[in-house]
């Protein structure tokens, strides 16, 4: 019998049967769709989270992956097992190049939310993203080179968020200078396992309004 895998991740805001914007669950889902594994989405409305996902994951959030009869917490772990399970194709990074781009996310969300103009937040996340385009420029054209990896579905989501967050709420975007970066985008975006399960542009601008506006 075919393992059954269940992937509980986040629906959209005030949209419960429109499929999220949360990254992690994101990441999720094109590692699932880029091993071609069979999968059952399930969508969690997290301002009202069912009973039965808070029975199977007392934490609450999400993702949660079911496998077998097992539910799992955490992107990292997730994508780990769907490694061990699936291991072709194999998407690990090798370890010198797994926390390239590991600060964009964090500095991102900074610059954000950040209201004080002069607080070195736009510094600190172009200082982030120039040294992602250098090591492209160096290794491209994803980040272990040729072939895509994990760290590539990690951060594809979380650059998607950053464009179009920064775009709305600060009519801010990545200076064209940083043409590797661009270039890398361009090919993480265009690919078909992004294009199936990325979240639609007004919905990843209704997840950020609450803590852009606190
Ligand atoms: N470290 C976790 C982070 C997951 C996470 O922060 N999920 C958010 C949505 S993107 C969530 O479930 N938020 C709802 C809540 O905390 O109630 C992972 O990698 O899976």
């Amino acid at each position: 019998m075919a393992l059954q895998v269940i992937a509980a991740v986040k629906a959209a805001p005030g949209a419960p049967d429109i499929l999220g914007d949360c990254p992690f669950s994101h990441r999720v889902l094109l590692t699932l769709e880029e091993k071609k594994v069979p999968y059952e989405l399930r969508l969690i409305n997290v301002a009202d989270k069912p009973g039965w996902f808070l029975e199977v994951n007392p934490g609450g959030k999400v993702p949660v992956v079911k496998f077998d009869d097992k539910w799992v917490a955490d992107s990292d772990v997730i994508v780990g097992i769907l490694e061990e399970r699936y291991p072709e194709p194999s998407f690990i990074t090798p370890p010198e190049f797994a926390s390239v781009g590991s600060k964009i996310f964090g500095a991102f969300v900074t610059f954000l939310k950040s209201k004080d103009p002069n607080d070195g937040s736009e510094q600190a996340l172009l200082d982030e993203l120039k040294a992602l385009d250098e090591h492209l420029k160096a290794h491209g054209p994803y980040i272990a080179g040729e072939k895509i990896s994990a760290v590539d579905f990690s951060l594809a989501p979380k650059l998607f968020h950053l464009e179009v967050a920064l775009g709305h709420f600060k009519n801010w975007t990545v200076p064209e200078s940083l043409t590797h970066f661009h270039n890398y985008k361009k090919l993480l975006f265009s690919r078909e396992s992004f294009e199936k399960t990325k979240p639609s542009k007004e919905h990843v601008i209704a997840g950020w309004a609450p803590k852009v506006n606190a």
